[in-house]
């Protein structure tokens, strides 16, 4: 009983030696270097992995090939012991290792053994790495059930030179109807391996470019169309004309127009990233408008992905009408908030109100940046035919004096619009104490019986 099993096992071990199949990984003692017929100026050897080729694949034995002039399909084949069926089982699978550059063409045929004209037709694949270990995916589908050779010619259509470079080592070559994935690169327009983005980033491929970030905006370069008007509102990007040209000498700014809808009519624009408000707090920006003095202009900052996730309507009020001013929101320090998840910006001035499209409803703004302080604004004493004020900046108190008229009414803002001081005084000069005031911006709106007037203030 035990000689009959071990004769089996004999025979057993005897069929596989002699009848050459897939896979096939050169262990095991078949195929062997005889099996190969190398042609045309090639060379073929079954023989021991050593060093580079080891690094990846730690296996005993793969295969060379050397290709040294003869023909530029210089190759070798290795006959099956029967036809390989694709009809399933679609493609061929194989490692390869070469010193030959990237890109080098990895040419493939299935043909019938003595019968070369019936093939597969050439299946080519190149290289994507360079002195290491690749595996290579012929894709065999409608390929004829009628084929048992495999032909294995690289640099096809090169004559070879039998340096490092017309070399081919070969190994662990099977047939498969779910083929590998292919190794990630930086060229396949896939985000694999390591990479921070799609073909960048990580340890091998170049650094990923960073978006361009939004701010600044000044409307008047690259892609300005990325605005999404809501609820009544329209916005336009265009060509700066009279009366916006004066005091702005750039050649474009946005338009946004509220008509009817609702009384939140607003446009918004998404960064490409979150903004970073931990150092520039401020989103600073310039309007225009026909609005009267004192129309509030909203702006708040969202997460695109969740409008819940904002920082909070933040209300300023206009001091000029006809006229551009800056206005400086501050965003970046809402206590207890996470200021690190907002990339949308909205804006809807004159919030609250129902838009009409005439020019009160229509607002144009232009340059758009963050900033770590309001800008600086040159305040000198102001003086105008109807008012002087002074000193300012100031650190205790404001003088304003009228020219000829009575003072009715000033009310303080600060730079949210807060109503910080009120005063009537019905006279021809008024000191407003600011010994209480936090230093920083505030506008003063002077009322007298001629008009009304906006003053910026500056408490030291
Ligand atoms: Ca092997
Ligand atoms: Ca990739
Ligand atoms: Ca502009």
């Amino acid at each position: 009983m035990k000689k009959i099993t071990l004769l089996f096992a004999l025979l057993t071990f005897s069929l596989g030696y002699s009848q050459i199949s897939l896979p096939m990984d050169f262990e095991g003692g078949s195929p062997v270097t005889a099996d190969f017929n190398a042609f045309d100026g090639a060379g073929a050897e079954v023989l021991p992995n050593v060093a580079p080729q080891t690094t990846g694949n730690p296996s005993a034995t793969v295969m060379k090939l050397i290709r040294d002039g003869g023909q530029p399909w210089a190759g070798a084949a290795v006959n099956l012991a029967s036809t390989l069926d694709f009809t399933t089982e679609n493609y061929i699978v194989l490692d390869i290792w070469t010193e030959a550059p990237i890109g080098t063409k990895i040419m493939f045929k299935m043909e019938e053994a003595g019968n070369a004209g019936n093939n597969s037709g050439e299946k080519d694949v190149f290289t994507q790495k360079t002195g290491e270990w690749e595996t290579l995916i012929y894709d065999m589908t409608g390929v004829q059930s009628t084929l048992n050779s495999l032909v294995f010619i690289p640099d096809n259509g090169n004559l070879g030179d039998g340096t490092a470079t017309s070399t081919f080592f070969y190994d662990n070559i099977y047939q498969t109807d779910s083929p590998p994935l292919p190794d990630p690169t930086c060229e396949d327009g896939v985000q694999n391996g390591d990479e921070e983005g799609v073909d960048c980033g990580g340890e091998f491929c170049p650094p990923c470019e960073e978006p361009d970030p939004l701010l600044p905006y000044d409307f008047d370069s690259g892609a300005t169309g990325d605005w999404v008007a809501f609820d009544g509102a329209g916005m336009e990007v265009l060509p700066i004309e009279a009366p916006q040209s004066t005091g702005n000498e750039s050649t474009q700014i946005g338009k946004l127009i509220r008509d009817g809808g609702q009384p939140w009519a607003g446009a918004a624009i998404t960064a490409p990233d979150f903004l970073d408000f931990s150092t520039e707090p401020y989103v600073v920006m310039s309007i225009w408008t026909e609005a009267p003095i004192g129309t509030k202009i909203m702006f708040k900052m969202e997460n695109s992905g969740d409008a819940g996730d904002n920082s909070g309507e933040k209300d300023l009020f206009t001091t000029k009408t006809g006229a551009w001013e800056s206005l400086a929101f501050l965003i970046g320090t809402a206590a207890g908030r996470d200021i690190t998840t907002w990339d949308k910006l909205v804006l809807i001035p004159d919030n609250g109100n129902l838009g009409d499209g005439s020019a009160t409803s229509t607002f144009f703004i232009d340059d758009i940046y963050q900033a770590a302080a309001p800008p600086a604004l040159g305040v000198d004493d102001f003086e105008s035919s109807d008012f002087k004020v002074f000193p300012n900046p100031s650190n205790d108190s404001w003088n304003i004096l009228a020219n000829g008229t009575n003072i009715t009414s000033v009310q303080v803002f600060d730079m949210l619009g807060k109503n910080v001081m009120s005063v009537s005084p019905n006279s021809a000069s008024v000191k407003l104490d600011a010994t209480t005031l936090p230093q920083g911006l505030y506008f003063a709106r002077i009322s007298s019986e001629s008009g009304t007037k906006s003053v910026k203030l500056v408490k030291q």
